[in-house]
C-alpha cells in the first residue's frame, strides 16, 4: 500500500503537477476518485478544511492546498533547491505558477468563449517572467533555479502543457521556455507516467474545455 493518497476529482487539474512529481521521483501514490455526485452529498465537502480538494494524505498527516501538498512533498523529496535562497526564487517562481493558473481556471470555467482570443494573445506577455528567469540560470540550459529539478518545474511544466493545448504552438516565442519544457517532459519516469492510461484518461479539466 502506497503511503500517499490523492482524493480528487476525476481529473488532471491541480493535481497534475502533484502526480507528475510523485511519478518522476518514483514514488507510488492511491488514488481516491471523488465523481460529482459523491461530492454533492455534502460529508466530504464538509470535513475539507476549505471545503475544497484536492485532499492528500502522508499516512495519517492530512493536508489541503495543492501548493501546500506540491511544498510538502519537495520538503521530503529534496526537491526545494539547495539553500534558503534557492528556495526563496522557487517560491516565487512558484507563486507566479499560482498567478496564472489561476487565470488559466478562470478562462476555462468562466470566459471560455467571450475570453479565450484575449488569453491567447496575452500568452507571450505571461511567459516572459519564465523565459528570463531560465535565461538567468546557466543560459536556460538547466532548470528554474540551480541545476535540480525542483517542485516549481513540475508546476510550471504542467502549466504550460495545458498552454500548448489550448493553443498549440504558443511556446515557440519562447524558445528556452520550449526547450526546457521538452526537456522535462523527456524525463524516463515522467514520460511513463504521461503516457499510462493513469493520466491519458483524466481530462485536464471538469468541464470539457481545454
Ligand atoms: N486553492 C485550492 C488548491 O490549490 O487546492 C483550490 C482548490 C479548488 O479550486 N478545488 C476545486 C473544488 O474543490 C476543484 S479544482 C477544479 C476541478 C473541477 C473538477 C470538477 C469535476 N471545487 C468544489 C467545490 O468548491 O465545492
Amino acid at each position: 500500500m502506497s503511503v500517499y493518497t490523492i482524493f480528487y476529482f476525476p481529473v488532471r487539474g491541480r493535481c497534475s503537477a502533484v502526480r507528475m512529481m510523485l511519478a518522476d521521483q518514483g514514488q507510488d501514490w492511491t488514488d481516491e476518485v471523488i465523481k460529482m455526485e459523491q461530492w454533492s452529498e455534502g460529508t466530504l465537502k464538509k470535513s475539507c478544511i476549505f471545503g475544497q480538494l484536492p485532499k492528500f494524505q502522508d499516512g495519517n498527516f492530512v493536508l489541503f492546498q495543492s501548493n501546500a501538498i506540491l511544498r510538502h512533498l519537495a520538503r521530503k523529496h529534496d526537491l526545494y533547491g539547495l539553500d534558503n535562497k534557492e528556495a526563496a526564487l522557487l517560491d516565487m517562481a512558484n507563486d507566479g505558477v499560482e498567478d496564472l493558473r489561476v487565470k488559466y481556471a478562470i478562462l476555462i470555467y468562466k470566459e471560455y468563449e467571450t475570453g479565450k482570443e484575449a488569453f491567447i494573445k496575452n500568452i507571450p506577455a505571461e511567459l516572459k517572467p519564465f523565459e528570463t528567469m531560465l535565461a538567468k540560470n546557466n543560459g536556460g540550459k538547466d532548470f528554474l533555479v540551480g541545476n535540480k529539478i525542483s517542485f516549481a518545474d513540475y508546476n510550471l511544466v504542467d502549466m504550460l502543457s495545458n498552454l500548448e493545448v489550448l493553443s498549440p504552438g504558443c511556446l515557440n516565442v519562447t524558445p528556452l521556455l520550449k526547450a526546457y519544457v521538452d526537456r522535462v517532459l523527456s524525463r524516463p519516469k515522467l514520460k511513463a507516467y504521461l503516457e499510462s492510461d493513469a493520466h491519458k484518461k483524466l481530462p485536464i479539466n471538469g468541464n470539457g474545455k481545454q
